[in-house]
């Protein structure tokens, strides 16, 4: 019995250690400007998403939506920071007043890609 067991232990080891390096390289969201649910006097002129860590531009994008599911006339792509490239940007053209959900696709180091999303209002 006692091989079968340390073989066992060395199993759920091994797993354990391969296991946290990968969850602690997603990339992940830290914050936002405009925030998550924010109400704004004025329409905000770009969207900046800070990761966890620097994100891949080839495999990280912004995608914003209008309350009716379009994309505003005139949208660039994201770009990732030049001095910071944990912080990806999307420049954006004069917003109307309403309701806009923010998209979010990033990839870090492990090349995992994670999605999210969230809403901001224009008032
Ligand atoms: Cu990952």
């Amino acid at each position: 019995m006692k091989p079968f067991k340390t073989l066992v232990v060395s199993a759920i080891v091994a797993a354990a250690t391969l296991a946290s390096p990968f969850a602690a390289a997603h990339a992940s969201l830290k914050s936002s400007n405009p925030a998550a649910n924010a109400v704004l006097d004025a329409a905000p002129k770009e969207i900046a998403l800070t990761f966890n860590e620097k994100v891949e531009p080839a495999f990280s994008s912004i995608t914003l939506t209008d309350a009716s599911g379009r994309t505003p006339a005139g949208q660039a792509k994201a770009t990732v920071d030049e001095a910071d490239p944990a912080i990806l940007r999307l420049a954006l053209p004069p917003l109307p007043a309403g309701a806009y959900t923010v998209g979010w696709a990033a990839a870090g180091r492990d090349g995992h890609r994670r999605k999210g999303e969230f809403t901001f209002t224009v008032k």
